[in-house]
C-alpha cells in the first residue's frame, strides 16, 4: 500500500484518529486553537486513545506545520481537521463536519485565519445550509428557526468583519458568525464559547436527525453536498496558501481527498455545471474567486434571520 501523506479516510464505519494532542509551543498560551479541536473531538465521543497515528507534513519553508486529522462515524461521513502554524505566528485552522448523504444536516465549519501575531484575525463559524435558506422556507424552519436566538446572541458580540467574496453568501445560514479582530483574551473565550454552543447545536440536530429513505431525497442531499465540495474545492482562498506551503501536487490531494474529500466520488458535475458564471473563453474556469467582487459591508441577515442584502443575486 502506498504511504500516503495525508490520513486517508477508513472505509469502514470505525472511528481513527490522526491528532496529535501533544503539547506545542502555543498549546500553553491562552490564545491556542487546539482546545477547540479538542473539544470537538471530545464531545463527539470519538476515543482517541491509542491512536497516537499523527499526520503532520512540514512545509518547505521550514517553518510550518501542517496538521490532519479524520474520523468517520454513525450519520458523519467525514470530521477532519487541518491546522497550520508557522513560528511567525501565521495560523489556520478548518474544521468540518460533513454528514451521510442520508442526512440533510447543515455542514459543521469553523474556521480561523491570521498572519500573524500583529495583525487581526478572521473568524467564520456557521452550521452551512446543505439546501436554500433564502428562497425556500422549509429547510430553514427545519433547522434554523429555533436557533435564531444563538445566532443572534453571538452575531451581537462577535460584529460582522465586513466585506467578503459576495458569492459564499449562498453557502451561509442566518447564524453565520463573520468576524475580524486582534487577539484579546476576552474575545478568544466568546470565541470559544461560540464555538462550543454552535457545537452543540450541530450535534442536537445530528442526534434528531432521521435517516432519509427516500432515494430521490438523498440524491438531492448528495447533490447539495458535492455542490458545496466543488466550490470550495475550486475557490476556497485555503488552495493558494497549500500551494505555497507544499506545492501545487500535494496541496491538490490535500484539497480533493482530505479537505473537500468527498468531490470526486459524491457527483459527476464539474464547477462549470454548477456555477456556469465563471465559464471563460475556452471553456476553462475564471481564475478569479469572485466574479461579482466583494461586497456585503454589514451583516446582510436581520434579527429575524431574513436575508436583507440588497446586492445578492
Ligand atoms: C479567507 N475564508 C476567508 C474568508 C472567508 C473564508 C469568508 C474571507 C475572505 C473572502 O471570502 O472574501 C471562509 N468562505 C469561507 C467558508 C466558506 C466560504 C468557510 O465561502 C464556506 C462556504 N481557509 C480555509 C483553509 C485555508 C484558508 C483550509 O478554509 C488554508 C489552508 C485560508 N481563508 C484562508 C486565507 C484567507 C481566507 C489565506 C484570506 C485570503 C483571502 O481573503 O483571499
Amino acid at each position: 500500500i502506498e504511504q500516503q501523506p495525508y490520513p486517508m479516510l477508513s472505509n469502514n464505519i470505525n472511528t481513527r484518529c490522526h491528532c496529535s494532542m501533544k503539547k506545542t509551543p502555543t498549546q500553553d498560551n491562552v490564545l491556542s486553537y487546539q482546545k477547540f479541536v479538542k473539544f470537538a473531538l471530545d464531545e463527539t465521543n470519538l476515543s482517541t486513545k491509542g491512536l497516537e497515528e499523527f499526520s503532520t507534513l512540514k512545509a518547505a519553508d521550514g517553518k510550518t506545520e501542517l496538521k490532519m486529522c479524520s474520523f468517520q462515524a454513525p450519520k458523519i461521513r467525514l470530521l477532519r481537521s487541518l491546522f497550520i502554524e508557522s513560528s511567525d505566528g501565521m495560523q489556520v485552522l478548518d474544521l468540518a463536519i460533513f454528514p451521510e448523504v442520508e442526512y440533510d444536516l447543515p455542514i459543521f465549519c469553523a474556521n480561523f485565519f491570521t498572519t500573524g501575531p500583529e495583525t487581526k484575525t478572521s473568524y467564520y463559524r456557521d452550521l452551512n445550509p446543505l439546501h436554500d435558506v433564502m428562497n425556500e422556507t422549509r429547510y430553514k424552519e427545519k433547522y434554523y428557526k429555533s436557533l435564531i436566538p444563538l445566532g443572534l446572541k453571538y452575531t451581537e458580540l462577535l460584529p460582522w468583519g465586513g466585506k467578503l467574496t459576495s458569492e459564499s453568501l449562498k453557502f451561509f445560514s442566518p447564524m453565520v458568525i463573520w468576524t475580524k479582530f486582534s487577539p484579546s483574551h476576552e474575545k478568544h473565550d466568546i470565541l470559544f464559547s461560540a464555538f462550543k454552543d454552535y457545537y452543540k447545536a450541530w450535534l442536537s440536530l445530528m442526534d434528531q436527525a432521521k435517516e432519509e429513505t427516500d432515494i430521490s431525497q438523498i440524491g438531492l442531499n448528495r447533490e447539495a453536498q458535492h455542490r458545496y465540495l466543488t466550490w470550495r474545492a475550486q475557490k476556497d482562498p485555503g488552495y493558494n496558501l497549500l500551494k505555497r506551503l507544499i506545492g501545487e501536487t500535494l496541496a491538490k490531494g490535500v484539497v480533493n481527498k482530505f479537505l473537500f474529500n468527498g468531490v470526486k466520488e459524491l457527483g459527476n458535475k464539474t464547477f462549470l455545471d454548477y456555477f456556469p458564471e465563471y465559464e471563460v473563453e475556452g471553456g476553462s474556469i475564471n481564475e478569479k474567486r469572485s466574479i461579482v467582487g466583494k461586497s456585503f459591508e454589514s451583516r446582510p441577515w436581520d434579527a429575524r434571520g431574513v436575508f436583507v442584502g440588497d446586492t445578492f443575486s
